[in-house]
């Protein structure tokens, strides 16, 4: 226990780049960083610049820490799911204000750009292990093209994909199962039904709560597709707020206005995992990705490309004289090697300003 505390809030490569520049006024041991006494903690969610953590010192004691960044830590962002160390008032206790000292190294990073030539990589969430992309049968009909760049930022980020199809009470899932059948990626459906009594519950729940457990999980999907009535089927009392389907058409207008991470718990209270809700996402900016990093994902095509022309982009036969055609038709990589070369295409094309396909 005590060693976990030491590993989580010690010594942090920031911390060394920072010192020289410190004038020291009080004398320091060599082998503890400053900040020894900052304490962990979890950005839960950021409004401006007030980052709500949830501050973890114990079995019993956790709480929420409202903080802003310190100015030490320059212009290094932080986003939501990010691990961090707080110092000050971590009492949590009304208008205080704690201060973020330090970001530890993430293990994973979800990114995505406001658009295809926007050089601006944003993090969107730090720490996740599996990406969510939901998508609705109808209202709003799915987009393909949606759902490929999603997978592509999952893919690029090291976060397992999961497909999660809501609404199926509304229609026929066959065609959206079908598009994605050979992604290899696990499919999940959420439908609503009504009870006699008027109630309204969400099917399906149980399979993704099963999908989560042991994961720091996070939804993404275009507005009104249901991720937050899904949340808050998971995480009973997160209260986030859900649009009617008409606020959502249209206007452009968005239910969740913010990402927030919420603890998953067991029936006895004890965390079995994260869930973060994201804003509904109009499009997903992939300017950042290159297809070495999406090639990553596709292990099984990879050795396929040795023999292409340097500079290859894979995602043409007709223009580039990529070898994965051949490699595929050779039998290379097995007999899903054709199904796996197209949605490796698909999904390289879907980085660029194509028409969606679907
Ligand atoms: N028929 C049906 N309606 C659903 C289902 N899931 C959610 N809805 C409805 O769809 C609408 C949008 O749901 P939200 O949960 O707000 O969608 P969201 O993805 O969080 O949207 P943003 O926050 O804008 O990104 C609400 O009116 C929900 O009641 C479902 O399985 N079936
Ligand atoms: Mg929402
Ligand atoms: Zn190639």
């Amino acid at each position: 226990m005590e060693d976990q505390r030491r590993r989580t809030t010690g010594y942090d490569e920031r911390d060394v780049r920072v010192r020289p520049n410190r004038r020291g006024s009080r004398p320091r041991t060599k082998d503890r960083p400053d900040h020894a006494d900052a304490v962990p903690g979890r950005v839960l969610t950021i409004d401006r610049g007030r980052l709500t953590t949830l501050v973890h010192e114990g079995q019993d004691d956790e709480r929420e820490v409202v903080a802003m960044r310190a100015r030490e830590l320059g212009r290094a962002g932080i986003a939501v799911g990010d691990r961090v160390g707080l110092v000050g008032d971590t009492s949590g206790a009304v208008d205080t204000l704690a201060r973020i000292v330090r970001i530890e190294e993430r293990s994973s990073v979800l990114r995505r750009t406001a658009d295809d030539t926007d050089p601006v990589e944003r993090v969107l969430v730090g720490n996740a292990d599996q990406l969510l992309v939901v998508t609705a049968v109808a209202d709003p009909a799915p987009v393909q093209r949606m759902v490929d760049r999603c997978l592509a930022a999952a893919y690029d980020g090291g976060l397992q994909p999961v497909l999660v199809l809501t609404k199926a009470d509304l229609g026929d899932p066959a065609e959206a199962l079908a598009a994605w059948a050979a992604l290899d990626v696990p499919v999940l459906v959420v439908r609503r039904r009504v009870l006699d009594d008027g109630t309204r519950v969400l099917d399906g729940v149980d399979a993704v709560r099963e999908r989560l457990t042991g994961h720091e999980s996070v939804l993404v999907g275009p507005s009104g597709v249901g991720k937050s009535t899904l949340v808050n089927a998971l995480v009973p009392g997160a209260g986030r707020a859900t649009g009617t389907v008409n606020e959502n058409t249209g206007r452009g207008r968005h239910t969740s206005s913010s990402a927030v991470a919420l603890s998953l718990r067991d029936a006895d209270g004890a965390r079995i995992g994260w869930v973060v809700d994201t804003p509904g996402v109009r499009s997903f900016g992939l300017a950042h990705l290159t297809p070495e990093r999406l090639l990553r994902a596709f292990s099984d095509l990879e050795p396929g490309t040795e023999g292409c022309p340097r500079g290859c982009t894979h995602d043409d036969a007709e223009t580039t004289e990529c070898a994965l055609d051949a490699f595929v038709a050779s039998g290379g990589a097995g007999d899903a090697g054709p199904a796996r070369l197209d949605s490796l295409r698909r999904l390289l094309r879907s980085r660029s300003g194509e028409a969606d396909s679907h």
